[in-house]
């Protein structure tokens, strides 16, 4: 095809074969690809990530893996792959270098947002041995500081009256189930790829939550027919722009609607748990293990946690991007000290690797300039991230009475980033955040004491679990962060946090100061 045509044409199956050379194309016969799984929650991640190793697979070693991808919440799929056939555009950018690879494994899309129907079709048929899913933090209603279903949970509230016609993941998830009992029998593993810890146990606890409601033996049946296996998942891929899009017609000269972008790094580790036959990505770079723990802590308490600190502390001083915040030498420094010295000592050994170089690597990764990943897309949610990215490693160190100097900063950080958004501090951004109202009455009820305001913040109970919450070093730490976040120079604070740090790693704990704090929070094994 021509780059210079006057109306460029749209990706779709008719293209495949006209590409230009420079964008490397599905090696396999898409046509005799059969459905073999779902996936609930087709973004940008999903396309970035479980799409490209699956067509990975499928060129080495094809099989019946075509995924049919279905939303049950916006945006609608039908207008962007389903007019594209599933087939979109997937970029990786590092800097200035840039490669296009169109990915071939969607074979369907199905836009289940109005009604579960169209999604318990396909997750009931005997065709569909596994689902895998990218259903965000709050998608699964659970209660981020014990991992529960979430019972006063409105969608969860509305399914237990009304489970014939759910709106809640759990809900069609277990709806789906009971339809595979009562018709075919087969048994399904369900596989979340979202960034929870023990993400297979809390998506266990949901479904099995829900369906023991139901009280018709479908618990039973789940638990000798589903595996729900945990993984860790890790790849950059931020939202769409329209330049994304732009940029695959100004440089390739045709439409796509659905490209996605990412960083060069990509890695998945999957609990070998199934219910039956999975596709073999372990064979394309996955890893297949006994025990994905060690893996989701380091990548949850380490990459994930630089980036919530790079994004609320990035905000608050009037940065927009991951690689903007990590260009400023104070939270450079800050970032890495607080991961080097304060998270580190929390991790487990994670065979093969160095837990130094990881660092490293992850802040190298965040000062990719060519990956736009905006500050505040990623303090988007918060409250459903930093328990397992702050407050675990913060609740490991208190039990060993450890300095928690550094790892409290961000956790004010994200108090301090909901606050501002409130009518009484002026609403400086909008945010969205399941706890955002809560935060926002609490700031419009107290006004600048930062006491005040912490001691209300840390009384939710969902996120901050009572015995942390109770702990006086935490609640010290965090309200004198939160003072001066909240003030005219937050930066200031940054600067000297890291001074109390640098004194707390000359001075031994004091016995006086080991805390009881034990078990970790929602992570539910
Ligand atoms: C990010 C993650 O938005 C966010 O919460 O921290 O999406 C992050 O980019 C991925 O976990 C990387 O694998």
């Amino acid at each position: 095809m021509s780059a210079a045509s006057a109306s460029p044409e749209t990706l779709g199956p008719a293209l495949l074969g006209r590409l230009p050379a420079s964008v490397q194309q599905p090696a396999y016969d898409r046509a005799a690809l059969a459905p073999g799984m779902a996936h609930v929650g087709v973004g940008a991640f999903h396309r970035c990530h479980q799409a490209e190793y699956t067509d990975d697979l499928l060129s080495l070693r094809f099989d019946r893996w075509g995924v049919v991808g279905i939303n049950i919440r916006p945006p609608s799929l039908a207008d962007t792959l389903g007019r594209q056939g599933g087939l979109y555009t997937r970029l990786i950018r590092e800097n200035s270098r840039i490669e296009a690879r169109v990915i071939g494994s969607i074979v369907k899309v199905v836009d289940s947002q109005a009604s579960a129907v169209p999604a318990l079709d396909v997750l009931s048929s005997p065709d569909i041995e596994l689902v895998t899913m990218t259903v965000t933090e709050k998608g699964y209603c659970h209660i981020p500081s014990s991992g529960e279903l979430d019972l006063d949970h409105p969608d969860i509230v509305h399914d237990l009256v009304s489970p014939e016609t759910p709106r809640s993941v759990p809900g069609i998830l277990a709806k789906a189930l009971e339809l595979r009992r009562t018709t075919h029998g087969q048994p399904l593993t369900l596989l979340s790829c979202d960034n929870i810890p023990a993400n297979g146990v809390i998506l266990a606890n949901v479904v099995q939550a829900f369906a023991k409601r139901r009280g018709n033996g479908l618990a039973d049946w789940i638990s000798a027919n589903a595996a729900f296996p945990s993984a860790m998942v890790d790849r950059i891929a931020p939202a769409v722009t329209q330049a994304d899009l732009d940029s695959v017609e100004q440089r390739f000269g045709y439409r796509d609607a659905a490209v996605v972008v990412g960083e060069p790094f990509r890695q998945w580790v999957i609990e070998q748990k199934f219910a039956g036959r999975m596709p073999r990505w372990d064979l394309v770079g996955a890893s297949f293990v006994d025990d994905v723990t060690p893996y989701e802590h380091l990548k949850m308490r380490v990459l994930n946690g630089a980036q919530t600190t790079l994004a609320t502390l990035g905000v608050l001083a009037g940065l927009e991007h991951t690689f903007d915040a990590i260009a400023d030498p104070l939270l450079a420094d800050f970032v890495r000290r607080m991961l080097v010295e304060e998270t580190l000592p929390t991790l487990m050994p994670v065979p093969g690797v160095s837990p130094l170089a990881y660092v490293e690597q992850s802040l190298g990764r965040l000062r990719n300039t060519a990956i736009r990943h905006r500050n505040h897309q990623i303090a988007t949610d918060g409250s459903q991230k930093i328990v397992q990215r702050l407050l675990n490693p913060i609740r490991d160190r208190l039990s060993r009475g450890e300095s928690i100097a550094l790892l409290s900063v961000p956790v004010a950080g994200w108090m301090a980033y909901l606050i501002q958004a409130s009518a009484r501090f002026g609403k400086r951004w909008p945010v969205s955040d399941p706890c955002a109202g809560k935060v926002a009455d609490i700031a419009d009820a107290t006004g600048h004491d930062a006491k005040a305001l912490a001691a209300g913040i840390l009384a939710i109970d969902t996120i901050f679990d009572p015995g942390l919450a109770a702990n006086e070093r935490f609640r010290a730490a965090v309200t004198s962060a939160l003072d001066g976040l909240l003030s005219n120079d937050p930066m200031a604070t940054v600067r000297h946090s890291l001074q109390q740090g640098e004194a707390a790693r000359l001075k031994p704990p004091a016995q006086s100061a080991l805390s009881a704090v034990n078990s970790r929070q929602g992570e539910a094994r």
